[in-house]
């Protein structure tokens, strides 16, 4: 069983995060963590942080000399902004005065910075959260609900990555499909990997030339009315063997598995496997039939699926999606009611990202990975890498004896 969690606040020291039972034997180097990382920065539409925040990754457990030893793997990314927010950020108590001194240069953000924020943005933890926690000050909640916490699940996310693929040759690929009014058409096909890494290089993730410029034109239209933008990303595995996941329990569906671990990326709201539940079609039309293909294989006709039936992964490519909201910190700031004196005013704002699907793409295929890895160890086992793929070749050589 894997198991994930991360800790850590958007302005602190360092996220830190703890991926557990992955095998022994899985090659990695601090290089390739940063470059799954890199991939979560890029993207149009990001704001002034990005342009700083190194997300210098360390690990600090479970891999010696470039391979995974079994043990718990460890992993910390700092945040390049610690040192502007080391004294309100401080652990330890500071003294009331050290509160009354700004750091930096003193632009609007850093005066800000040592005031209670006491107005909650609509769509944000902020309101929920200081009432739930007894706080008067949306700080604390806003730390750890920002998704600069996403970075530490990329960085786990990474191992679970090179696990599939050197375990069992699955790889995966994201991409976005609409950011506001520009969409992907329905039909496009899901790039292949090669493909994929191209994307990296596109400034929306996009693979299609002329809708990547619609998107760029709909973030431009929103920050110029002072607005964010929301949008699509889809993820797809390929050679995913059939038979992950499990039909007999609710908490073992894959799709239920992958579905949560999307819906838990802030800011998305919808998740869907495949083409969802396509409500204008009707049942003759909607699955996808069972055939023997050129070579005599046993295939399909279509994949509207998404590669899952009943909960478990039938050897199709996994395909799922997700829709992201515009993010909450909207700079021409919404109607909100001030918690300290109970007064309507404005809601906080200081900077933003004015889109943020992009990374979303990279964060949604590295939950996808991380839930895949877990599927895949729950069904094959193995304490080693070589353990894992012997127990795999067995399972795959009784799969091909039956069809
Ligand atoms: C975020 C707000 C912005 C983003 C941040 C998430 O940070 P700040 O308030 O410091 O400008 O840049 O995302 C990241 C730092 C990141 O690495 O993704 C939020 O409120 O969720």
């Amino acid at each position: 069983m894997l198991r994930w969690m991360s800790a850590g606040e958007s302005h602190g020291r360092a996220l830190v995060g703890i991926l557990d039972g992955l095998p022994a034997g899985i090659k990695i180097t601090t290089a390739t963590v940063q470059n799954y990382l890199a991939a979560r920065r890029a993207g149009y539409g990001r704001g002034a942080r990005q342009k700083f925040e190194q997300d210098k990754a360390q690990m600090v457990g479970g891999v010696i000399r470039g391979v995974t030893t079994g043990a718990p793997i460890a992993l910390i990314i700092e945040n390049s902004e610690w040192p502007k927010w080391e004294t309100v950020m401080s652990p330890d108590p500071v003294s009331a005065q050290a509160l009354t001194i700004d750091a930096g240069k003193g632009d609007e953000r850093e005066i800000a910075r040592n005031k209670p924020l006491t107005r909650p943005r609509p769509g944000h933890a902020d309101f929920a959260g200081m009432l739930a926690y007894d706080l008067n000050d949306a700080r604390p909640v806003l730390e750890r609900a920002s998704a600069r916490e996403t970075a530490m699940r990329v960085g786990l996310g990474a191992f679970a990555q090179e696990f599939l693929k050197q375990a069992a040759g699955i790889e995966l690929v994201s991409y976005v499909s609409s950011i506001g009014k520009a969409s992907l058409a329905a039909k496009h096909p899901i790039p292949t990997v090669e493909e994929a890494a191209l994307l990296a290089d596109n400034p929306v993730r996009c693979p299609d030339p002329q809708v990547s410029k619609e998107m760029i034109a709909q973030i431009d239209g929103a920050q110029q009315n002072g607005d964010t933008i929301g949008g699509t990303v889809e993820v797809a595995a390929y050679a995913v063997p059939v038979g992950l996941g499990s039909h007999v329990q609710a908490d073992r569906r894959l799709d239920a598995r992958i579905a949560g671990a999307l819906m838990s990326i802030p800011s998305v709201k919808t998740v869907k496997i495949g083409d969802g539940t396509q409500p204008y079609l009707l049942g003759s039309e909607a699955h996808d039939e069972i055939i023997r293909g050129q070579t005599g294989e046993i295939t399909r006709t279509s994949n509207h699926a998404g590669g899952i039936e009943g909960g478990m992964s039938n050897g199709q490519i996994v395909r799922v999606s997700c829709e992201f909201k515009p993010i909450s910190t909207v700079p021409r700031a919404l109607s909100t009611v001030d918690l300290a004196n109970g007064t309507p005013c404005q809601a906080i704002h200081q900077r933003s990202d004015t889109c943020a699907v992009v990374p979303g793409a990279v964060i949604a295929q590295a939950q996808v990975a991380l839930v895949l890895a877990d599927a895949l160890l729950e069904h094959v086992g193995g304490y080693s890498l070589e353990q894992v793929r012997e127990n795999l070749r067995a399972y795959r050589q009784r799969v091909e004896a039956r069809v």
